[in-house]
């Protein structure tokens, strides 16, 4: 049913986390200036903004908060975390091929979101998908190792780890996917 009063921010936020060197700062700054730089610079905290327009037409502005991943900024990020109160979606990242960073997802920055603001979805993106020749899925994998889903999907183990996450990969460099990713967490931002 269609509620006339839903709202929709004009103002859309976007925390992305994961990580160092797993391509979040690339995949920000290609989406806001369209072109692929590949350059490493460990990123402290910068935030891009970037006009939009959603699926009914109307146009928001985007803010991509990128929170560099080194261990060095773990209490700046945290700070940080706690002064910005209005994230509509969090965007874990972890590189695909690097299994590590995937299970830092679990045991780091789920919790620091969860901490954080309990209620606000998440989106997990795997990045890096071209260093996959086979171009294989990642969602089933990060799911098992996240939310320790058992294998035939019948239940979680990890209840106390939330209600979920939507999921989303791409490769910066080549571009698949890159689209779908952006469009996921545009949708999951802007949700009820
Ligand atoms: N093969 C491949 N390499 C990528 C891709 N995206 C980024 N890279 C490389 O990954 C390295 C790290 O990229 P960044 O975007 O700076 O990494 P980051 O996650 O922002 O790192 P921190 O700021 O330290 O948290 C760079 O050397 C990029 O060239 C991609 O889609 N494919
Ligand atoms: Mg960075």
């Amino acid at each position: 049913m269609t509620n006339v009063h839903k709202y929709k921010p004009r103002i859309i936020e976007v925390a992305f986390l994961g990580d160092p060197r797993i391509g979040k700062s690339n995949l920000i700054t290609t989406f806001t200036s369209n072109y692929y730089s590949g350059e490493y610079t460990a990123t402290f905290e910068y935030t891009y903004t970037s006009e939009i327009i959603l699926g009914d037409c109307s146009a928001a502005t985007i803010s991509l908060h990128d929170l560099g991943g080194s261990p060095n900024y773990d209490h700046l990020r945290v700070l940080f975390l706690n002064v910005h109160t209005k994230i509509n979606a969090f965007i874990l990242c972890f590189e695909i091929g690097n299994d590590q960073s995937i299970y830092n997802i679990k045991t780091k920055w789920w919790n620091i979101v969860k901490h954080a603001a309990k209620d606000v979805p998440i989106v997990v993106v795997g990045l890096m998908a071209d260093k996959d020749p086979e171009g294989g899925w990642y969602e089933e994998k990060a799911k098992e190792i996240i939310l320790g889903v058992d294998k035939n999907k019948k239940k979680k183990k990890n209840e106390e780890m939330g209600e979920g996450f939507s999921y989303a990969q791409c490769s910066t460099l080549t571009m698949r996917g890159f689209t779908e990713v952006f469009e996921l967490i545009i949708k999951t931002a802007t949700q009820d």
